[in-house]
């Protein structure tokens, strides 16, 4: 069995000490319950803090051991590294910076700090316990450096990283200072999971504009890996909720719990009353003092339902030592105090408020027995709650009002989906709720449950672990042609016993890396100096085939004893003799499209036009890329009604379109440059698209290698540009 190793904050257990004995209860929460599902493919081991800092080596060990059985292993930390760690980076920057809290967002050097050093202590504990090629599922907003620690000292490792809450839109997300840490960090990831799709765009948004990587629908292109993005809706233990619910409902009178009891008194007493539940962490994000404001508001719009309905309010504590759950708190109480004195009768309370956690059992009577659930959070990664209150309902009898705002309203469109900002709207559903007829709920009900029955937490978690495996087959497939120790040997024995070679080379992404300005990409001395060696051996011959002007490459190149082939195939020179031009062209249609491109380059900053004799090439590299690739959809899409019946063609490079005569490319220049010769080792080295055209023209025999880990007609990859010179360097020494 392979192994999976889960990391978390917090372990799903709770530890006490008693008397120096040690006691450990594990917690069935949702993902307990998800991951149990994959326990059965894997063996799994879980890696999280135990839930307190224990400072004395033997009680620690005494923990640990007491923890194996369950195969959890804790990490402890010091207590004030926790508290910067936990209470500072995690609670007091990521949180409310992610929930779009910008006001309470602490920006604090030594909580990162904290936050760095505690990344790096779960990354030991990680390497310490992983055994080769495990699988390592990273969870939430802790750990968000985990992953990159962890691939730079074991790229053995399969990676997933989940985050629970939110991924705030680019504008939020780059006001952190340590924001490209934390995108690297993440993408250090073979695989990383949101529950929405809008995160996940969030996210690759962040990654496009901070870091500049490419990216292919949901694939982000690192120089020399991928890595997966993607949505995966968190579901719940949904037969757990549904059938604890159903035998509640089947209980005896007696044996149902107090507050059961309580209820059902109170339903007696007052027969059409209405309850209203909401249960939530007490969390500014949850959104606890606008539904009360909404609450006060819809009493007054509808007065018709004073005395008709009670609002029954859980507010679990939370954070306690944050300074604003602490303020929250007290303004909780008082709207509450405040709705209660202003609206209360004898014989009714609006508010039922409980400042404390339930039993799961009392949890399951609150979700049966009120006939609104009423979620309005500002902010919510996903909110499980609400789909907890829906697999509960058996009786499908029941309404659920929900903040847009919840991770959960994507999948929950049956619910009275509301603005949490708008009161008005919350007391509308209030109303809408109340009068619901029930065949209506049962409609809205069964939908809902039949989703979340199917997109349980089980299954939430297997397609999570198949995502990661999958990331597997791809690398295969992406690297099945990998230049590996056996094809190097190969080519460089091919090479060693040809007596006539050519060598196409590409330049720029090829033998030197992009710049932010075409100009900047000269050739360095340690590149010459290989060209030379290269072109020295009079075995071969040395091409450099280029999108480039000839001016350029003439002056970098002058007197040099190799080919150039410049402007993707129209002009050739060869050593010592005269620049040809390789087909006959025309130039003129030149003027007539050159201030509709001028135009791209006035509303488009950081772009430049390139003139070469034969073609017009608008640059995008500096521009913010999402607009450079929207723009360069537009430009294509204009131009190509443009050039119609004037023979030319538009050609994609990298971050480049050019505009130039059909017909000419590389592929049939390399073909026209090997005419009627006979060579015994050719190849051909390029990273651009316009470099595909050399890979399907040329004689099958060539090796055609195509720079980078994307799909190709060349029969051959390497990783990265890096990769080219060593390459090359190896088989100009093997030629003797
Ligand atoms: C984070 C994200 C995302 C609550 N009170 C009691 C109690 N609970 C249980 C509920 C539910 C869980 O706690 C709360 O989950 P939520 O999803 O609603 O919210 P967060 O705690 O903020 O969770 C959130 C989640 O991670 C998962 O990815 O959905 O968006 O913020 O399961 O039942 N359980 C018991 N007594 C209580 O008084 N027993």
């Amino acid at each position: 069995m392979k192994q999976i190793l889960i990391i978390s904050n917090r372990l799903p257990v709770n530890v006490t000490i008693n008397e120096g004995e040690i006691e450990t209860v594990p917690s069935v929460g949702g993902l307990a319950t998800g991951m149990s599902s994959i326990y059965k493919y894997y063996s799994a081991k879980w890696i999280g803090w135990p839930g307190l800092n224990e400072s004395d080596s033997k009680i620690r060990t005494k923990i640990g051991k007491a923890l194996k059985k369950h195969e959890y292993i804790p990490v402890f930390m010091q207590e004030e590294l926790f508290e910067d760690f936990y209470y500072g980076f995690s609670n007091k920057t990521i949180w409310p910076l992610y929930h779009y809290f910008t006001q309470y967002v602490e920006y604090k050097k030594h909580t990162w700090e904290a936050y760095k050093k505690v990344n790096a202590f779960y990354a030991d504990q990680v390497i310490e316990n992983a055994e080769e090629g495990a699988y390592v599922w990273v969870h939430d907003y802790h750990l968000q450096l985990l992953p990159k620690m962890l691939r730079e000292k074991r790229p053995d490792l399969i990676i997933g990283f989940f985050l629970h809450i939110p991924f705030p839109s680019y504008e939020v997300f780059r006001i952190l200072p340590w924001r490209d840490e934390i995108i690297e960090g993440l993408l250090g990831a073979d695989l990383i999971g949101f529950h929405t799709y809008d995160y996940e765009r969030h996210f690759l948004s962040a990654v496009r504009r901070l870091r500049g990587y490419d990216i292919d629908f949901n694939q982000v292109n690192l120089d020399d890996r991928f890595v997966k993005v993607d949505a995966f809706p968190m579901g719940i233990d949904y037969e757990k909720f549904a059938n604890t619910a159903m035998k509640h409902q089947q209980m005896a009178v007696k044996d149902r719990s107090k507050i059961q009891q309580e209820i059902d008194k109170h339903y007696l007493m007052a027969p059409d009353q209405k309850l209203v539940l909401s249960i939530d962490r007490l969390d500014y994000s949850k959104g606890i003092a606008n539904r009360l404001e909404a609450f006060d508001y819809f009493l007054d719009k509808y007065p018709e339902f004073k005395e008709k309905v009670t609002l029954v309010m859980v507010a679990t504590p939370s954070r306690t030592a944050v300074a604003q759950y602490q303020q929250m708190k007290s303004e909780v109480d008082e709207l509450v105090g405040h709705i209660n004195g202003k609206y209360a009768s004898i014989n009714w309370t609006p508010i039922w408020y409980f400042y404390r956690s339930f039993p799961f059992d009392t949890l399951i009577d609150l979700y049966t027995s009120c006939d609104i659930g009423l979620l309005t959070p500002i902010r919510d990664g996903m909110n499980l709650v609400a789909k907890e209150f829906v697999a509960s309902k058996v009786d499908q009898k029941g309404v659920l009002i929900l903040s847009e705002m919840a991770g959960a309203a994507k999948e929950m469109g049956e619910a009275l989906i509301i603005n949490p900002n708008n009161y008005e709207e919350i007391a509308d559903a209030l109303n809408e709720a109340m009068i619901m007829p029930e065949e209506e709920h049962k409609e809205k009900m069964s939908s809902m449950q039949n989703r979340l029955q199917r997109y349980s937490v089980e299954k939430w978690a297997r397609d999570f672990v198949e995502g990661m495996e999958n990331t597997i087959s791809l690398k295969e497939k992406h690297y099945s042609k990998n230049i590996n120790t056996a094809i190097e040997k190969d080519i460089l024995s091919k090479y060693k016993n040809a007596n006539k070679r050519l060598l196409f080379l590409d330049y720029d992404g090829t033998l030197v890396g992009f710049q932010k300005r075409p100009e900047m990409a000269k050739p360095d001395k340690e590149l010459l100096k290989l060209l030379d060696s290269l072109a020295e051996d009079p075995k071969n011959e040395l091409v450099i085939i280029s999108g480039r002007d000839r001016e350029t490459l003439e002056k970098w190149f002058k007197g040099k004893p190799y080919t150039l082939i410049t402007d993707h195939g129209v002009w050739r020179k060869e050593p010592k003799e005269d620049w040809q031009m390789i087909e006959t062209l025309h130039a003129d249609w030149k003027e007539q499209l050159r201030p509709a491109l001028e135009f791209y380059v006035d509303r488009t900053p950081g772009s430049i036009l390139e003139e070469k004799s034969f073609s017009l090439a608008w640059h995008y590299r500096k521009v913010d890329p999402e607009l450079g690739n929207m723009r360069a959809i537009e430009l294509k899409d204009e131009f190509m009604s443009l050039i119609a019946n004037h023979n030319l063609d538009i050609l994609e490079g990298n971050k480049v379109i050019e505009i130039k005569n059909s017909g000419v490319n590389k592929g049939r220049a390399a073909v026209a440059k090997i005419g009627n010769n006979k060579y015994d080792f050719t190849v051909a080295i390029g990273d651009d698209w316009t470099d595909e055209y050399i890979f399907e023209e040329i004689p099958d025999d060539t090796i055609t290698i195509k720079v980078g880990i994307v799909k190709t007609a060349a029969r051959f990859n390497v990783e990265s540009q890096k990769d080219v010179r060593p390459l090359l360097k190896k088989l100009m020494e093997s030629g003797g």
